[in-house]
């Protein structure tokens, strides 16, 4: 099954360009980057065994979550699918901690009772995340009812992929979100695979996710997933619209994960999908395609790379000395409201 990239590529790069300034080009650049490489030393020390942890890696993905949580201010809260990583970090996430979760130590995010699909941590307003299909996208819209409901100045963000919307949860949820005028954003990640599932397997082709949260009554956008200033400037007019009071929005993000489903490697020799599909997604890497409007010389470049190089290092080596957790713990964190 052959799909159409969607995006401009390069061009609908230059088309925004106009739009920012150099400096937030650059940020943006670099969160990319730091959330691709740490993915990557992940997936190069998976075989080891000493994370914990399944992992569900978002190489290929990263616009999707540095475009959104750019724009998301300190208060402003995430949930999230399995697919974690991309937004925890975007939203400014710890990665001692992060990483000492997936090696199950009792200083991780989730106090080791989580790994990778099931990170929180309030400090940076990541409110959950959860392996269930669909399953954080009633929890995060309960969120924004709170929200509305104590007059607070926030704004829920949910990122979950294009399966989640073949399940009722999603639909009850944007209705009820839509009823209540909730202030909330819904980010789905269309890679256009459900495991193995192809999305046209799945999905009638004539159909558009997004528009059928706009009959839900969502102000709804589609828009180029690697392209991070289209996802940018999506975010920016749903939250104006929130913030104006208009309701629940809506964006599906098109853009493709280059590693399996789940675990460390590529898998296009399970047949499910072609190489050749891979390399045309490669094609449109969101970094390489940023990197393409010359922001930074070769030598920035590497700077930056050394940087988040020693970040992960320091990462891994404060994960792996960190305390495991021991019977004491058992019933810690067991119930709500303890932790
Ligand atoms: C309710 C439910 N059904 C099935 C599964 C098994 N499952 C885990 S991930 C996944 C695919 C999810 O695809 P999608 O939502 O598109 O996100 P992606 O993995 O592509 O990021 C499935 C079917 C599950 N975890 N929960």
């Amino acid at each position: 099954m052959k799909y159409t990239y969607q995006g401009k590529g390069i061009s609908g790069l230059r088309d925004l360009l106009p739009n920012f300034a150099a400096h937030d080009l650059k940020v943006m650049f670099r969160k990319m980057l730091r959330i691709r490489m740490i993915e990557e030393a992940i997936a190069d020390r998976y075989h080891e065994d000493q994370m914990k942890s399944p992992i569900h890696l978002c190489i290929g993905q990263e616009a999707i979550s540095v475009g959104c949580c750019e724009l998301l201010r300190v208060q402003d809260k995430v949930f999230c699918g399995h697919r974690t990583h991309g937004p925890y970090l975007a939203k400014g996430g710890n990665l001692n901690a992060m990483l000492s979760e997936l090696h199950c130590r009792k200083n991780g995010c989730a106090a080791s009772r989580g790994g990778s699909m099931h990170l929180i941590d309030k400090e940076v307003g990541m409110e959950g995340s959860s392996a269930i299909v669909a399953g954080i996208l009633p929890i995060a819209t309960g969120a924004a009812l709170a929200t509305k409901q104590q007059g607070l100045d926030e704004v829920i963000a949910v990122f979950f992929g294009d399966a989640a919307v073949e399940e009722g949860a999603a639909w009850e949820s944007f209705n009820f979100a839509k009823l209540k005028n909730l202030p909330i954003l819904y980010i789905c990640e269309n890679n256009y695979y459900s495991v193995c599932s192809p999305i046209a397997y799945r999905q009638p082709p004539e159909t558009s996710i997004a528009k059928k949260a706009e009959a839900f009554g969502l102000s709804s956008q589609s828009v180029d997933g690697t392209n991070v200033l289209a996802v940018h400037q999506a975010t920016d007019e749903a939250l104006t619209s929130i913030k104006q009071g208009n309701g629940p929005a809506f964006i599906e993000a098109h853009a493709y994960r280059w590693r399996g489903h789940h675990g460390s490697s590529e898998d296009s020799q399970l047949g499910y999908r072609t190489a050749e599909e891979l390399d045309s997604w490669k094609k449109v890497d969101p970094l390489h395609l940023l990197l393409e409007l010359d922001l930074l010389s070769e030598h920035e470049i590497s700077v930056i790379q050394a940087e988040i190089n020693e970040e992960i290092e320091a990462g891994f080596t404060h994960a792996l000395q960190s305390p495991l957790p021991d019977e004491t713990d058992l019933l810690t964190h067991v119930y709500a409201g303890e932790c």
